[in-house]
């Protein structure tokens, strides 16, 4: 493969753009080496700037679930364009989209669309804090909510007291609202609750966790969440910004069947195009501007042009709805064609999987929270993701991240990558 055309692209980004990239984790910081620019996507492949084909494994980190440039979604696009293309008025689509998720999604009356998952869990938690009049929340180490300055927080000195900004610019005053706890550790947070008894808000998660690779959660460990929260009147966020509209028409609430209180979408409900958004039962969202007192906001929430992407995308996910299981099926077959691969060089490895999200780790004890992921060789990752990239095959750039199946990936792509993998398992050792 050759990469000259990335590479100078990147010189002259990192000029005018911080990093050259408009997302830190594409700058391949946590693999080394220079990003590969793109020039065009269709289906379940990447063609870069350099003209290399790319079986793509990201998928936009996600939105992409039926393939790039999808043409429903395209069309909708194209044809909403010649309309105008932002308002700041409402417009029927918002409807149409609106009333298609409500219907898809379990235990929501009522949805209010944003530009991010950011912006989607931000307001989530400013809505639980309106609506139950407490201040504190309750994140997991690991789990990634988006860059909000509540979200940007580590463990703090004292394990069951308030967090410590992971990030400048995030301030103690912000930071000492956050509690953090362990993923999959009941037990952690009911203590974590107890020591702040009355004082939390809500507490939110990653029903199954996509920012640490693919954890998923414990047996019981959703349901126990729901009765901590039940019995100490605190509010239940599911982040579904990865697994909305993913695992199942109905998100992470239908495949595990445990209701949460606000839940956020982000990437596949907007085809694409840049679309969040976070629902409730209608007790909840009615506390919201302009008809209640928490107020959140946005030029371009609802765009007519990301209405239509996601409307398009997910008509077509409510009405074929055995996408889901091919893709499912599919995921499970690059499992298994992975690992032979890796297990015929004695390689020490393990890989999860929830759906048609997968991540591979290089250690010999299962990856169950933050803590274990951090303890895999990702030296031994930086070697298999750029090997992989040499053979053509492009999954994310980080250890500490999942990968996205898209339906548009065929069986042959599949045993094409597990070709390389075979390759690319001879040097890791
Ligand atoms: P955005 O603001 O990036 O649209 O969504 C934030 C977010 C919220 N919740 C979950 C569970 C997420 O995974 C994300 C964003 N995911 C990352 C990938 N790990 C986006 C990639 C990036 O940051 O460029």
């Amino acid at each position: 493969m050759k990469y000259q055309r990335s590479s100078a692209l990147f010189k002259e980004a990192q000029k005018v753009i911080p990093g050259g990239v408009n997302s830190p984790v594409r700058a391949f910081k946590s693999v080394g080496g220079e990003p590969v620019f793109v020039e065009k996507a269709k289906g379940a492949y990447l063609f870069d700037v350099d003209g290399n084909q790319l079986i793509d494994y990201i998928n936009s980190w996600g939105p992409m679930i039926l393939g790039h440039a999808h043409k429903p979604v395209v069309e909708a696009v194209v044809e909403k364009a010649q309309k105008g293309t932002s308002f700041g008025m409402p417009t029927e689509i918002e409807t149409e989209i609106a009333a298609l998720a409500v219907s898809m999604v379990p235990n929501i009356d009522k949805i209010r669309f944003v530009n991010s998952g950011t912006e989607a869990c931000m307001s989530a938690v400013r809505l639980a804090r309106g609506y139950t009049k407490k201040e504190k929340i309750i994140k997991f180490s690991g789990c990634y909510h988006g860059h909000s300055d509540s979200f940007l927080i580590q463990a703090g000195s004292g394990a069951i007291t308030f967090g410590a900004p992971n990030s400048p610019g995030v301030t103690q005053g912000t930071a000492k609202d956050t509690l953090l706890a362990k993923y999959n550790d009941l037990n952690n947070v009911k203590e974590v609750i107890d020591a702040n008894k009355g004082e939390i808000a809500c507490i939110i998660l990653e029903p199954v966790a996509g920012n640490m690779g693919c954890i998923p959660p414990a047996e019981g460990f959703l349901e126990g969440l729901r009765m901590l929260c039940n019995e100490n009147d605190i509010l239940l966020i599911f982040d579904e910004v990865m697994t909305g509209f993913r695992l199942a028409p109905g998100g992470a609430q239908e495949l595990f069947g445990v209701d949460a209180d606000i839940v956020t979408f982000g990437k596949v409900i907007g085809g694409g195009l840049p679309v969040g958004a976070f629902a409730a039962r209608a007790e909840i969202m009615d506390y919201l501007a302009p008809i209640g007192p928490v107020y959140q906001a946005g030029t371009l929430s609802g765009n007519p042009l990301a209405m239509a992407a996601g409307l398009a995308m997910l008509t077509e996910l409510n009405e074929n709805r055995s996408v889901f299981e091919s893709i499912n099926k599919k995921t499970e077959y690059l499992h298994k064609g992975l690992e032979a691969a890796l297990s015929a060089e004695g390689v020490a490895f393990t890989i999860n999987r929830v759906g048609s999200m997968i991540s591979v780790h290089f250690s010999s004890n299962p990856v169950i929270d933050f803590t274990s992921a951090a303890n895999a060789n990702n030296e031994m990752f930086n070697k298999f993701f750029h090997g992989l990239l040499a053979e053509g095959v492009y999954i994310a750039p980080s250890a500490f991240e999942t990968w996205f199946i898209c339906d548009a990936l065929t069986y042959e792509d599949i045993d094409a990558t597990v070709a390389a993998c075979k390759k690319v398992a001879k040097d890791l050792k």
